[in-house]
């Protein structure tokens, strides 16, 4: 008797959990395809369990193919081009042209709507507060890792709130004015290792790419927790291992149980994350002692003062937890230092292949700043030519070339309808490199069409984002703008940089837009 209601229960629960693993890895999303094709929404036909992945993989290693026989089969500069779009991003690039610039594709058992029309995204937006926007839950699972449970980017509703509550303070411009003096710093030392490097040679080759994103990694170090050099290379070097064991590699993101697929970078990132969190946490228990004790200029340390006094408006703010701490800060450090990396990197690759701008930018640096040590805050404002080229290099090559989004409810765009649970991926760098919102000059590097025009000119506002749009816009914006003004002041008044002949340029997307074999310049001091 006992034995036959065991069995039956056996049967009955094998026979319930299979249903629920068909219906979440075929029946729902064929259901979800359903809604999104009857709102009239096209796009490419997804395979089980693979989705549109292995696809997307064929298109970039052929595009990638093409690209480097015709950058050697001609001279070097002569044959760098800014379309980045279709050399790094082909399959996004090839299904716009076949289903417009709003359509639905599927990573494994996941169907993303891709959107590349601003005036879709301008409408969408204004139809959804900031803190009822999701974020995938394919790739918060994904990442942990690396902005752990908490992570500002990743975390939604009233929570997203509060953390966003807490933080914005700490980027006020009084706050701002104290972390340039971080930057003087940390960039005066770097200008003294080159100098050092020059003194028996008229010219140096250096990697660029590595050069500033050491600088960026010791600034956000200092900035966000007031650490040394030391530890924060340490930090560093394990982020970095992480994210190439995160996306380096073809990954099964969004294919049922693809993480099986790739168990040992999945282990090798958590063990990785797990050690940049204690050494977080021995930071933040040593300096919880000296608050109210020392002043506090950086992040971490206007974090733990909030602590003390909570009230904000008049209204109580629960303080973050240590655990709450801990992953803002690793996201901080990660989303504060290799964005801003990459845009000074790309920068002064285009300077390099661009005199001109070069001149014109060392004029200014001339005229606004002079010769003088120490770099006023209130000074950068002054910078206005670099502001055009911090915009320009953004839009060719943007730090972070897509924003996603998970919709949390039904939400109606003209006469489409987004079903709940829809992930959403924005393309920018589409939108930044489409001919049709800025015209047939699309490609160039043209800093001046940011001359009197935030938005350089596009045909529509928001097709221009390089800080992502609405209320969840980039938290670190300004910060971003200062530290570039400042080290790109600093350097460019010391040394002019040229292209070296070993220089390959092949932007690569993995998470951001890096250079796929570094950015070599000659470096010569003026
Ligand atoms: C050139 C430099 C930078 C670029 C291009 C950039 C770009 C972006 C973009 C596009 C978003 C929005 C993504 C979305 O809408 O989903 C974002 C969000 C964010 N950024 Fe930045 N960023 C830069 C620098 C920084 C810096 C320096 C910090 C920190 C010190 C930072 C911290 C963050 C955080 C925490 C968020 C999440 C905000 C939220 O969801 O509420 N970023 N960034
Ligand atoms: C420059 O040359 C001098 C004398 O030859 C040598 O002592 C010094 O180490 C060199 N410096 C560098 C940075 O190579
Ligand atoms: C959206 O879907 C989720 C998960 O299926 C559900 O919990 C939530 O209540 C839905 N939201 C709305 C507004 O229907
Ligand atoms: C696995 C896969 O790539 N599936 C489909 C993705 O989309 C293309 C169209 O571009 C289909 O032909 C593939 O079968």
């Amino acid at each position: 008797m006992s034995l036959v209601h065991f069995v039956y229960g056996f049967i009955f629960i094998s026979l319930f959990l299979l249903w629920k693993l068909i219906n979440a890895c075929y029946i729902s999303p064929v259901r979800t395809l359903q809604k999104l094709r009857s709102n009239g929404l096209g796009g490419p036909t997804p395979k089980f369990p693979l989705g549109n992945l292995s696809d997307m993989k064929q298109m970039l290693i052929k595009a990638k193919s093409l690209s480097s026989s015709l950058s050697l089969s001609s001279s070097s500069s002569e044959s760098i081009s800014h379309d980045i779009h279709s050399s790094s991003l082909p399959y996004f690039a090839q299904w716009k042209k076949l289903h417009g610039k709003v359509y639905v594709y599927w990573m494994g058992v996941e169907p993303f709507l891709y959107i590349a029309d601003p005036e879709f995204l301008k409408q969408m937006s204004g139809s959804v507060l900031a803190k009822n926007w999701g974020k995938p839950n394919v790739f918060r699972n994904d990442r942990i890792p690396m902005f752990g449970d908490y992570g500002l980017n990743m975390i939604e509703g009233n929570t997203w709130a509060r953390h966003r509550h807490i933080i914005n303070p700490a980027f006020s411009s009084t706050n701002l004015k104290v972390m340039a003096n971080s930057m003087v710093e940390s960039t005066t030392k770097m200008i003294t290792q080159w100098t050092t490097l020059l003194t028996n040679s008229s010219k140096l080759e250096l990697d660029m790419e590595k050069e500033v994103t050491t600088l960026a990694g010791e600034i956000i170090a200092k900035t966000n927790f007031g650490i040394n050099s030391e530890l924060g290379n340490v930090l560093l070097e394990k982020l970095r291992s992480m994210q190439i064991s995160l996306f380096k590699h073809t990954r099964y993101v969004g294919v049922p149980y693809g993480h099986l697929l790739t168990m040992g970078q999945t282990l090798e990132a958590r063990k990785l994350g797990q050690e940049i969190d204690e050494i977080l946490l021995s930071i933040i228990n040593s300096r919880r002692k000296v608050i109210g004790v020392e002043p506090q200029h950086d992040l971490l340390g206007l974090l733990l003062e909030g602590e003390e006094d909570n009230r904000v408006d008049g209204q109580f703010v629960k303080k973050l937890t240590t655990r709450e701490l801990v992953d803002e800060c690793k996201t901080f450090f990660f989303g504060g230092h290799e964005t801003v990396a990459l845009s000074m990197t790309w920068t002064l690759m285009l300077l390099a292949m661009y005199p001109k701008w070069q001149d014109e930018l060392r004029k200014e640096i001339e005229e606004v700043i002079g010769e003088k040590d120490e770099i006023d805050f209130t000074m950068l404002a002054g910078l206005k030519k670099m502001g055009w080229v911090f915009n320009e290099v953004l839009r060719l090559y943007p730090s972070s070339p897509n924003a996603q989004r998970q919709a949390r409810s039904d939400i109606q765009v003209g006469n489409v309808v987004i079903p709940n649970g829809t992930n959403i991926w924005i393309d920018v760098v589409g939108m930044h490199h489409d001919r049709t919102l800025w015209g047939d000059d699309v490609n160039e590097f043209k800093p001046e069409r940011f001359d009197g025009d935030l938005y350089g000119g596009c045909k529509h506002k928001m097709g221009y984002m390089p800080f992502g749009f609405g209320g969840r816009m980039c938290i670190g914006k300004n910060y971003a703008l200062m530290e570039y003004k400042i080290v790109m002041s600093l350097i460019l008044r010391r040394f002019s940089f040229t292209v070296a002949p070993s220089y390959h340029h092949s932007p690569t997307y993995f998470f951001s837009f890096r250079p796929g074999s570094g950015v070599p310049l000659i470096v010569k001091p003026l």
